[in-house]
C-alpha cells in the first residue's frame, strides 16, 4: 500500500541561504509525490523559480513583506539589506502573521515548516496544522552551544565544557569565537524578541525539529537532542546537490582547462558577510603565497564597491595567468567538479560544506564568525578529520597569509601525512554520502517520521 502524501508548507527566514536549501529539500519531497506550498517574498520569487523541479507539485505562494520603519522600501530578504538591518526583515516577517493565518486557512497543509518565526507553532496549533522547526544546518550547534542553562549569564569557562550528555568530548573553541558566542545571547532579532528566544520558544512549542544531516553523521547529536528537547528530532537528508542542469560557463573551462589535474585552489568567502579589507588583503596575498594557481570568489571587503578598488599593490600583475580574483557569482558546484580544482578553502556554510563533501578537491576550512560555520569547521577538522583549518589567532581571531598558505600546503602536499589523513577520511565521507540510498533512505525515513505527527 502507498503511504499517504503530504501537503506541507515552507516558511523560511527571508534569506536567500534559507529559502533555497527549504527548496531543495521540497525538490526531494516533492519527488515522492509530496505537495509543498513555498511562501516567498513576492519579488524573490524570480530568484528561486529555476529551482523548482517540480512545478506541478511545488507552488510558490508570494506574499508581501510589510514596509518597517528603517528598512529600504523594496527590502525583502537579508540579501537586500546589511547585517545591520537584518533584525528589521525579522520585525517585517512577524507582521506577517495575519497574512500567514489567512493563506494557511486557505491552503490547509498539514504541516509547516519553520526557522526564526517563534509565533508559528501557537498559529498552527490554533489551526489544527502540526509545525516543524527545520534548521538548514546540522544538529550540532544546537546540541553544543544552543543547549546550554536559560539564564543569561553563561560565560565563556562554561561553553568550554560540553553540555551534560553530549554525545562525545569537548568541542576546542578560540577564545575570540567564546567571546562572539557569548556575545550572540544578547543579540535582539526582530519585535524586540532576543535571537536565542526564537529558536528556543520556537523548538519548546513546534511539534517536532528537523535538522539538515544523515543518520550516518549527525545521527548521535539528532539523538541527543530528542532526549534534551522531548519530542521528535528528524534527520532531513544531507541535501545533496542535485546534478546540474546547466554546464560551466565557457571562459571557465578555458581557463580551469589550462592547469594541471587537482592544481587548482578555489576559494569561496561567503555572500553573506563581506570580509575585513586587512583579512581580504591576507587571503589574497596567502593565495599568491602558495604558489599554486587559484580562483578567489569573493565579495568586495567592508567599505569597498568592488573588488578591483580593493585588492593588493601590484597583486594583478604578479598573479597574471594564474591567479584570479572574481567578484562576480560563480556556478560552485561546477567549479568544484572541475577535475583541474584541488583544493576547496571554504567558509563553512552548511551547503557550502556538503558541496564540498561529495567532490574530490582536499578542504580547507576558514569559518566565518558564525556559531554554525565555526561548528561546522571543527566538526570537519576534528571530528571526521577530513579538513585542515587555517590557524587564526587566539584573542583576535585574525588569520594571516602565512597561515592561510600553511594550510592549503598541508593538504596539497601528497607527501604530508596530515594532508593524506584528511583526503583518506573524505573519500571515506565522500562515498558514504553518494552511496547507493544513503540519501534516498534519508528522506524516505524523514518522510515516514513527517506522518507520525499527524
Ligand atoms: C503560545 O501560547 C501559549 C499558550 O496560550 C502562550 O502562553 C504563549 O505566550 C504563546 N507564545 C507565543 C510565542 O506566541
Ligand atoms: C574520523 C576518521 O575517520 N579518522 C580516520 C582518518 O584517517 C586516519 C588514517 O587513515 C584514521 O586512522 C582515522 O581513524
Amino acid at each position: 500500500m502507498d503511504a499517504p502524501l503530504l501537503h506541507i508548507a515552507m516558511f523560511p527566514w527571508f534569506a536567500m541561504g534559507h529559502l533555497t536549501p527549504c527548496l531543495h529539500l521540497s525538490n526531494k519531497l516533492a519527488q515522492r509525490g509530496h505537495k509543498i506550498s513555498f511562501i516567498v517574498p513576492k519579488r524573490t520569487q524570480t530568484k528561486l523559480q529555476h529551482l523548482n523541479l517540480h512545478p506541478h507539485l511545488i507552488t510558490f505562494v508570494p506574499i508581501t513583506v510589510p514596509h518597517v520603519d528603517g528598512l529600504p522600501h523594496d527590502a525583502e530578504t537579508t540579501s537586500d539589506v546589511p547585517f545591520s538591518l537584518f533584525t528589521l526583515i525579522a520585525t517585517a516577517m512577524d507582521r506577517t502573521e495575519k497574512d500567514i493565518e489567512h493563506l494557511l486557512r486557505e491552503l490547509k497543509p498539514q504541516i509547516v515548516f519553520f526557522d526564526f518565526q517563534h509565533w508559528l507553532p501557537n498559529l498552527t496549533r490554533s489551526l489544527g496544522i502540526k509545525s516543524v522547526q527545520y534548521m538548514i544546518v546540522g544538529p550540532i550547534t544546537s546540541a553544543y552551544i544552543g543547549n546550554r542553562p536559560k539564564g543569561r549569564d553563561i560565560t565563556e569557562v562554561d561553553l568550554m565544557q560540553p553540555p551534560p550528555g553530549f554525545p562525545g568530548s569537548a568541542i576546542k573553541l578560540y577564545s575570540h569565537e567564546l567571546r562572539f558566542l557569548i556575545s550572540t545571547r544578547k543579540l535582539e532579532f526582530g519585535s524586540g524578541v532576543l535571537f536565542l528566544d526564537r529558536l528556543s520558544i520556537g523548538t519548546r512549542l513546534s511539534d517536532a525539529v528537523a535538522f539538515k544531516g544523515c543518520r550516518e553523521i549527525e545521527g548521535p547529536y539528532a539523538e541527543y537532542l530528542e532526549t534534551v528537547y522531548e519530542k521528535p528530532v528528524m534527520l532531513s537528508g544531507p541535501l545533496l546537490p542535485e546534478p546540474s542542469i546547466s554546464t560551466l560557463e565557457e571562459k571557465w573551462v578555458a581557463w580551469l582547462g589550462g592547469f594541471k589535474a587537482g592544481s587548482v585552489i578555489y576559494c569561496a568567502y561567503g555572500s553573506e558577510s563581506p570580509l575585513q579589507y586587512n583579512q581580504f588583503l591576507e587571503l589574497l596575498l596567502g593565495l599568491e603565497l602558495t604558489g599554486f594557481p587559484f580562483l578567489a570568489a569573493l565579495k568586495p571587503p567592508a567599505g569597498f564597491e568592488t573588488i578591483e578598488e580593493a585588492l593588493p599593490e601590484g597583486f594583478r600583475e604578479r598573479v597574471e595567468g594564474r591567479g584570479i580574483a572574481y567578484g562576480g557569482w560563480v556556478q560552485q558546484q561546477l567549479i568544484l567538479e572541475h577535475p583541474s580544482v584541488g583544493c576547496f578553502i571554504t567558509h563553512c556554510g552548511a551547503a557550502s560544506i556538503t558541496e564540498g563533501l561529495v567532490n574530490t578537491c582536499q578542504l580547507v576550512l576558514l569559518p566565518r564568525l558564525g556559531s554554525d560555520h565555526i561548528m561546522n569547521a571543527r566538526l570537519m577538522s576534528t571530528k571526521l578529520k577530513v579538513g585542515v583549518e587555517v590557524e587564526k589567532g587566539e584573542e583576535d581571531g585574525l588569520f594571516t597569509k602565512e597561515s592561510v598558505c600553511k594550510a592549503v600546503k598541508i593538504v596539497m602536499d601528497e607527501e604530508n601525512e596530515i594532508g593524506r589523513e584528511v583526503r583518506a577520511n573524505h573519500t571515506k565521507v565522500r562515498n558514504l554520502l553518494l552511496s547507493n540510498n544513503l540519501e534516498s533512505s534519508c528522506v524516505d525515513t524523514f518522510c515516514d517520521r513527517l506522518r507520525g505527527l499527524l
